[in-house]
């Protein structure tokens, strides 16, 4: 998706213009995929741009960064300012937010730990994630012949720039054979995530995901969802889920920051459940969107403002 450009960009302690924020081609990231980052959303509400989950997605980053001995030079406080620094300073009501903290230019070689680390938060407007009517109409997509990182392999906790490369695999695959999306298996055969999205299944009204064991990203927009599902008295199992449980599925969705809760309506070319957006999905999304828009009181705990 072309990048819709703003003003501004936060690196390194201050605001840069946009087309200021550059790196060296020889920086240590852009060789060895050693940066962590984070995507966040940040909502329109009645008292101006609201993030959605902004301490929960700072605190995963530096848990990303300590896996990789990466030693971010800002404070968690620092980067909560900067990220609200960023988007009143680009005058946007909503928008994605993409924290990045990565090695430098000044070293070379496998060994980072002498490399500099250097930060940057970086707004744009991002709309839907797989496409305008993918909310509504859902999606189709393919499991992918790529296996997901084996969590001795790359730890799928991280959310490390490098590792991303497998999910680039998946997902064009799944592009090329005519689909809108990838999901990855693990070694053992067991549903992981999306290329970018965790994945739910529901099955005679109780909602299924992938235990984080099985390799998936711990997202923070499947926690939401968890927790919204039982606030609505559905029962909510992690558990192991099998290829056939997604073609099966009575629904099925992907869930993320990006993505927000898109409907999957097919699955290898099978038809899932009605092959439209389900009730249950339906549901969560009318709470969902409620809630990131400051509607919903028990959530509005979630969001912090920006003014
Ligand atoms: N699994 C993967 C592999 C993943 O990348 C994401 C987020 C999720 C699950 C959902 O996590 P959470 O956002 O915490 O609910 N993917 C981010 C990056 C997408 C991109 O293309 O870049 C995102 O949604 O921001």
């Amino acid at each position: 998706m072309p990048i819709a450009e703003v003003e501004k960009i936060w690196m390194d302690g201050e605001l840069v213009g946009w087309a200021e924020a550059k790196v060296h081609v020889l920086s240590h990231a852009l060789h060895y995929g050693s940066g962590v980052f984070e995507g966040i959303r940040a909502y329109e509400t009645p008292r101006g741009p609201a993030v959605w989950h902004l301490d929960e997605h700072l605190k995963r980053l530096f848990r990303s960064a300590k896996l990789y001995h990466l030693e971010i030079p800002f404070s968690r406080e620092a980067l909560t300012e900067a990220v609200k620094e960023t988007i009143a300073a680009n005058g946007l009501s909503a928008c994605y937010i993409r924290p990045l903290a990565f090695r430098g230019y000044g070293e070379m070689g496998v060994n980072p730990l002498n490399a500099p680390v250097n930060v940057v938060v970086a707004v744009w407007p991002w709309g839907a994630y797989l496409g305008e009517d993918a909310l509504e109409q859902g999606v189709r997509i393919k499991i992918s012949s790529w296996k997901r990182n084996d969590q001795n392999s790359l730890p799928a906790a991280a959310k490390a720039t490098g590792q991303y490369i497998n999910s680039v695999l998946a997902k064009v695959e799944s592009l090329k054979a005519g689909y809108d999306e990838a999901i990855m298996l693990n070694q053992q055969g067991f549903v992981t995530d999306g290329s970018g999205e965790n994945v739910f299944v529901v099955r005679n009204g109780e909602l299924f995901t992938p235990p984080t064991q099985a390799g998936c990203l711990d997202g923070i927009t499947r926690n939401t969802v968890m927790t919204l599902a039982r606030d609505l008295g559905y029962s909510v199992r992690e558990e192991n889920l099998v290829r056939t449980d997604l073609y099966n599925a009575d629904e099925a969705f992907f869930t993320g920051t990006a993505a927000e809760i898109t409907p999957i309506r097919e699955v290898d070319d099978r038809i899932v459940g009605e092959g439209h957006r389900g009730p249950v999905t339906k549901e969560l999304q009318g709470v969902f969107f409620s809630a990131t828009k400051g509607e919903v009181e028990k959530y509005t705990c979630w969001l912090s403002y920006v003014n």
